[in-house]
C-alpha cells in the first residue's frame, strides 16, 4: 500500500502523486460510491497498486476543508485575483469573493492584476486600495503578468502550499500562473474562445506546480451567491468587524439598526472603512431576501 495526494481528477480516474514524485493513475473503489464519498483533488489517500503506475484508492484521509465549486479539498489559501482594468476594478466584487472564501474558513490573499494597463495617476488609487485591505489584515500584491519584476517576490505565497486561484473570468488568473512557471501552458482567454458556458464550467480541476507549491486554476466559481451563508455568520466574514463585535451592546447584533453597536461606532470614527460596511449591509439585505430553502 502507498500514500499520496490526488493532483488531478478526470473521467473517473484520479492521478495520485507520491512523496517521491511518481504519479499513479487510480480508480476509486466501488465502496466510495456506495457511501457517497467522492475523492477530491487535494485529498490525501492510500492506494493499492498491483500494476506499474496504476492502482485503486482504498482510503481518503480526513479533510481539513473542502470546496464544492470548484471541487477541491485541503486548501491552504485562496488567491483572489481582481484586475485593475479590463475588466475594471470592482470593490464590491472583491468583497464578495472575500466573504465567500472567509465563510469557508480559508485564508484569502489578494492579487490586483494588469497593473501595466493603468496610468501613473491611477497608480495612487491602487496604492490606497492596497493599504486599505492591508489595514484589515489581508496580504495584497499589485502585479502584472506582463511585468516579470512585479512577480519576483511572490514565492513565499506559494512554496509548500496548496492554493486555489479565484476571480472573475478575464482578470488574468491563467496568465499569472503561466508567467510564474515557464513550463505551464494553460489556455488563456477561454471565455471568448469557447462557444458556450457549458464547456467552460465542466472543465476538470488540476493542481499545477508553481514556485514550489500546488495551485488549482479554477474556471471560476460557478456561483457567487451567498447560498450557504446565514445572516448571523456574515459579520464574521469581515475580519475588521469580527474584531470589534464583542463590544456591541447586544449579543447577536447584526450591526444594522441596533443601538450601541461597536461596528457602527468604528465606521463613524473611521476605524472601519465605510465602503466595506456598506457592502456588508447590502450582502445582509441579499441574504435576508433570499428565498427560504426547504
Ligand atoms: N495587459 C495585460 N493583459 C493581461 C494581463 N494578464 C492577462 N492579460 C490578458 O487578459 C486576458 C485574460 O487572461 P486570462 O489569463 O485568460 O484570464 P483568466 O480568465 O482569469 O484566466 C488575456 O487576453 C490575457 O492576455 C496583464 O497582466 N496585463
Ligand atoms: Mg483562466
Ligand atoms: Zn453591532
Amino acid at each position: 500500500m502507498a500514500e499520496g495526494r490526488i493532483i488531478k481528477a478526470l473521467s473517473g480516474f484520479y492521478y495520485v502523486k507520491t512523496a517521491d514524485d511518481q504519479v499513479y493513475e487510480c480508480r476509486g473503489r466501488g465502496v466510495f460510491r456506495k457511501r457517497n464519498i467522492t475523492p477530491l483533488v487535494g485529498d490525501f489517500v492510500s492506494f493499492d497498486s498491483d500494476h506499474h503506475q496504476e492502482g485503486y484508492i482504498t482510503e481518503i484521509k480526513p479533510r481539513q476543508n473542502e470546496l464544492v465549486r470548484p471541487p477541491i479539498a485541503n486548501i491552504d489559501q485562496a488567491i483572489i485575483v481582481s484586475s485593475a482594468s479590463m475588466p475594471h476594478f470592482s470593490h464590491l466584487l472583491l468583497d464578495r469573493f472575500l466573504v465567500l472564501i472567509e465563510s469557508k474558513h480559508i485564508k484569502p490573499i489578494i492579487f490586483i492584476s494588469k497593473m501595466d494597463l493603468i496610468t501613473d495617476d491611477e497608480q495612487a488609487i491602487f496604492s490606497t486600495i492596497k493599504n486599505d485591505y492591508e489595514q484589515i489584515g489581508y496580504s495584497v500584491e499589485l502585479i502584472s503578468a506582463k511585468d516579470p519584476k512585479s512577480l519576483q517576490h511572490l514565492d513565499h505565497y506559494f512554496t509548500d502550499k496548496i492554493s486555489v486561484i479565484a476571480g472573475q473570468s478575464g482578470v488574468g488568473k491563467s496568465s499569472i500562473l503561466n508567467a510564474l512557471n515557464a513550463s505551464l501552458f494553460i489556455e488563456t482567454d477561454e471565455i471568448s474562445k469557447s462557444l458556450g458556458r457549458g464547456k467552460h464550467t465542466t472543465r476538470h480541476v488540476e493542481l499545477v506546480e508553481v514556485l514550489g507549491g500546488l495551485v488549482a486554476d479554477t474556471p471560476g466559481f460557478s456561483s457567487l451567491e451567498f447560498d450557504e451563508i446565514e445572516q448571523e455568520e456574515l459579520g464574521d466574514c469581515f475580519p475588521e468587524m469580527r474584531r470589534v463585535k464583542d463590544m456591541c451592546r447586544f449579543r447577536g447584533c447584526m450591526h444594522d439598526q441596533e443601538p450601541r453597536c461597536a461596528v457602527k461606532k468604528a465606521v463613524e470614527n473611521g476605524q472601519i472603512n465605510d465602503k466595506r460596511y456598506n457592502h456588508y449591509l447590502s450582502f445582509l439585505q441579499e441574504i435576508k431576501s433570499r428565498k427560504p430553502r426547504y
